[in-house]
C-alpha cells in the first residue's frame, strides 16, 4: 500500500493533539504498516465473501447517525477489509475486539485518528496510506459504535437447499475410464477464476478445468484416490470423481458463507465413506456422505478460549485431518485454540475429545510416523503436537513469529533423527523439531533442533519428499520482489552449509506483474517438484517443474486457462499424507 502525502499533511495540524492526548504518537510516527510485517498484512488482506447484504442492519440508538447508504457501505468496507482480522462479529481474532461497547467509550474522534494512523500493535494505517478516503474513515469511526451486523446462521436446511448430487452414485463409472495416470495427478487452485486445473503430471497437459466454488482454497483426495474434494471460501465443496472420462463435478453443497477445510475419512473400515468441511462462518463442522456430499450432522465450535475461558461466538475452523490411529478428524479451532478429536465410528452419538493448545491455530502436517500432528498456533508463536493414539496434547514448542507450515516438512535429519520442520511469515527461519519420542532420539523430541536461515520472512510453505535430499522453502509474501519471486532449497546431507537460490519466476518469463512463486509441491515419485507463478488476474501465470535430482529446470506449463494458479495437490501424495 502506497502513503500518499497530501492527506497526511491535510490532516495533521487537527490530529497531533488528538493522538498525543490518546497516546498514539508513536503510531503516527510509524510507517504504512505500524506494528504488522508487510507478509502478514498481504496475507490477511482476502475480502471475506459473505455477502454484505446478508447481515441485517442493526442501528444503536446511544451510536452516532448512521444513514442508510453509509451502513450499507461500511459493512461492505469491514467485511472486505476488516473481517479477516477482527472477525465478522468484531469479538476479536488475530486482530483486537472492536465491540460497540468499547467503540463507544472510544468515540468517533479517536476511532477516526486509529483509523487513519494504525497503531503499532498492527492496526493499518488506512487512511494515511490512501487506502480509504477522509469521508470513509469517518464513516467506519461511526459504524464501528453500532452494534455488529449478524450473517445468517446455515443449518441444515440451508445447506439440503444448496446440496446437489450431479451424477447419482449408481450412474458413475464402476471403473477408471480414462487412461490418465492418476496417481500423478494434480489438482490446482485457479484461485480467482473460482476453479481447479487438473494436470496430468506424466504429459503436463490440462486434462480438464473444473468450475468450483469462489477464490477456491484447497483440494483433498478420498481415501482410495478416486474422490477429490474442493473447498472455495465460499464454503461451496465440489466432489469430482477422477474415474470419469473427463473428470468432472459429480456433487456439491455449501456449508456456510465462508470457509476454508475440508477432509475425508481414511481410517480402516472408514475409506472414503464421510467427508467433513470446516467454516469460518458460521463457526461450525459439517460430516458429509463421502460419496455423496448429503450433510448428516452440523456441529457448532462456538464456545470458551483455551487461555482466559470467556466465550468466544465466532471460532473459525482451520485446518482438518483424517486420523490414521482411530475413525477420527482432527479438527483444528483458532479462536479457542482448541483442538478437536471427532470421532464417527458413530455420528449419532457423536463422541468429541477436546484438547487444549493454543489460540489461533491455522495449519500443519503428520510427522512421518502420521500418529503425531503438528499444528501451528501462529499468533501465539508455538507448534502444538496432537498424539492421535493416545488423543492427548503431547507437545507445545516454541518456534519463531508466526510459523506456517502448510503440511510442512519431514526428513531424516544426519544429526537428530525424525524430524519436521516450519518456516514463518514473520521472520526468516525455518524451525527443525525432533518428532521421535523413541528411546533412541528421546531428548530431541519435541524441541526445535535447528533453526535454519532462510531468505526473508514471508514464507507460506515448506516442502521436502522420502526419496529427495532437497528442502524447498518459499516466500511468496515477501516484500522484496527477489526473495518473492524466487525459492530456496537447502541440501538436507548438510543443512549447515545454508541455501541456493532458484530463480523461479524467471525461468517462467512471463513479463509484468507479481509473480509470487508459492507451494512447492511433488509428483507421485518424488522426481519433480512444482511451483506456481501467482501472477495478477488479468497477467499470464505458470507451472514451473524443476528436476529435483539436478535442480535445473525441466519444464514450464503456460496456458491462458491457468488463472492466478496457487496451491497444487497431488494425487497419491496428498491421498497417503506423504510430505
Ligand atoms: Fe490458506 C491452507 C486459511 C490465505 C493458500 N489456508 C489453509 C488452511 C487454512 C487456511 C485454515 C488449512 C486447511 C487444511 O489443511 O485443512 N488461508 C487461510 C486464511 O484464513 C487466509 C490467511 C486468508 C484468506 O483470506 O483466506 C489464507 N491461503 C491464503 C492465501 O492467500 C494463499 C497463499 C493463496 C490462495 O490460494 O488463496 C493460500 N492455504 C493455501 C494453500 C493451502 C492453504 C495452498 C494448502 C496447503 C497444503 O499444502 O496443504
Amino acid at each position: 500500500m502506497k502513503s500518499t502525502m497530501s492527506s497526511r499533511t491535510a490532516c495533521v495540524t487537527v490530529l497531533t493533539a488528538l493522538i498525543l492526548a490518546t497516546g498514539l504518537a508513536q503510531a503516527a510516527e510509524k510507517k504504512d504498516h505500524p506494528g504488522t510485517a508487510e507478509p502478514e498484512m498481504r496475507y490477511k488482506g482476502a475480502p471475506s465473501p459473505i455477502p454484505p447484504g446478508a447481515a441485517k442492519e442493526t442501528i444503536s440508538p446511544k451510536a452516532p447517525r448512521l444513514s442508510k447508504d453509509e451502513f450499507a457501505r461500511s459493512k461492505q468496507v469491514y467485511f472486505e477489509r476488516c473481517a479477516g482480522c477482527h472477525g465478522v462479529l468484531r469479538k476479536g481474532a488475530t486482530g483486537k475486539p472492536l465491540t460497540a461497547d468499547i467503540m463507544l467509550k472510544r468515540g468517533t474522534q479517536y476511532l477516526k485518528a486509529f483509523i487513519n494512523y494504525g497503531s503499532p500493535a498492527g492496526m493499518p494505517n488506512w487512511g494515511a496510506s490512501g487506502e480509504l478516503t477522509a469521508k470513509e474513515v469517518d464513516m467506519i469511526a461511526r459504524y464501528l459504535q453500532h452494534e455488529p451486523p449478524v450473517p445468517p446462521e446455515f443449518g441444515m436446511e440451508e445447506m439440503k437447499a444448496s446440496w446437489k448430487v450431479l451424477v447419482p452414485v449408481n450412474k458413475r463409472p464402476t471403473k477408471q475410464m480414462n487412461t490418465i495416470n492418476l496417481d500423478n495427478l494434480f489438482s490446482v487452485t485457479l484461485r480467482d477464476s473460482g476453479e481447479v486445473a487438473l494436470i496430468d503430471g506424466d504429459t503436463k497437459k490440462i486434462v480438464n478445468v473444473v468450475k468450483t466454488g469462489y477464490a477456491v482454497h484447497i483440494s483433498r483426495l478420498s481415501s482410495s484416490g478416486r474422490y477429490l474434494y474442493v473447498i472455495g471460501r465460499d464454503a461451496k465443496i465440489n466432489l469430482i470423481d477422477l474415474w470419469m472420462k473427463a473428470p468432472d463435478n459429480v456433487a456439491e453443497i455449501k456449508i456456510g458463507l465462508e470457509a476454508r477445510s475440508v477432509e475425508t475419512s481414511k481410517y480402516k473400515g472408514f475409506e472414503d465413506k464421510y467427508a467433513i468441511g470446516g467454516a469460518y462462518w458460521p463457526p461450525q463442522y459439517v460430516i458429509m456422505g463421502g460419496d455423496t456430499l448429503e450433510p448428516l450432522k452440523i456441529v457448532s465450535t462456538r464456545g470458551m478460549t483455551v487461555d482466559t475461558q470467556e466465550f468466544h461466538p465466532e471460532p473459525r475452523v482451520a485446518s482438518i485431518v483424517a486420523s490414521h490411529a482411530h475413525p477420527e478428524f482432527v479438527v483444528n479451532i483458532k479462536e479457542t485454540g482448541k483442538i478437536l478429536m471427532v470421532n464417527y465410528a458413530d455420528i449419532e452419538n457423536l463422541k468429541v475429545t477436546t484438547i487444549d493448545a493454543a489460540r489461533f491455530l491455522h495449519d500443519g502436517g503428520w510427522d512421518s510416523t502420521k500418529r503425531y500432528f503438528l499444528v501451528a498456533a501462529n499468533k501465539s508463536n508455538k507448534i502444538a503436537v496432537v498424539d492421535s493414539k493416545e488423543d492427548k496434547l503431547a507437545a507445545m514448542v516454541e518456534v519463531g513469529q508466526i510459523p506456517h507450515p502448510g503440511r510442512g516438512a519431514n526428513f531424516k535429519d544426519p544429526q537428530y533423527g525424525p524430524v519436521w520442520a516450519t518456516g514463518h511469515l514473520g521472520d526468516d527461519t525455518i524451525a527443525v523439531i525432533g518428532t521421535d519420542p523413541g528411546w533412541l532420539n528421546k531428548k530431541h523430541a519435541w524441541k526445535v533442533v535447528r533453526t535454519l536461515k532462510g531468505q526473508g520472512g514471508g514464507s507460506l510453505f515448506i516442502k521436502t519428499h522420502p526419496k529427495s535430499t532437497n528442502l524447498w522453502v518459499d516466500t511468496p509474501l515477501n516484500p522484496d520482489t527477489k526473495i518473492s519471486q524466487s525459492v530456496a532449497v537447502f541440501d538436507l546431507k548438510s543443512l549447515d552449509k545454508g541455501y541456493d537460490v532458484l530463480p523461479i519466476a524467471d525461468w517462467a518469463e512471463l513479463g509484468e506483474g507479481p509473480k509470487r512463486v508459492v507451494h512447492p509441491e511433488y509428483s507421485m515419485d518424488g522426481s519433480e517438484v512444482w511451483f506456481s507463478v501467482w501472477n495478477g488476474k488479468e497477467q499470464q501465470s505458470a507451472i514451473v517443474i524443476v528436476d529435483d535430482k539436478t535442480r535445473k529446470l525441466k519444464h514450464v506449463i503456460k496456458d491462458k486457462r491457468l488463472v492466478t494458479p496457487t496451491g497444487k495437490f497431488n494425487v497419491y501424495n496428498t491421498q497417503r499424507d506423504i510430505y
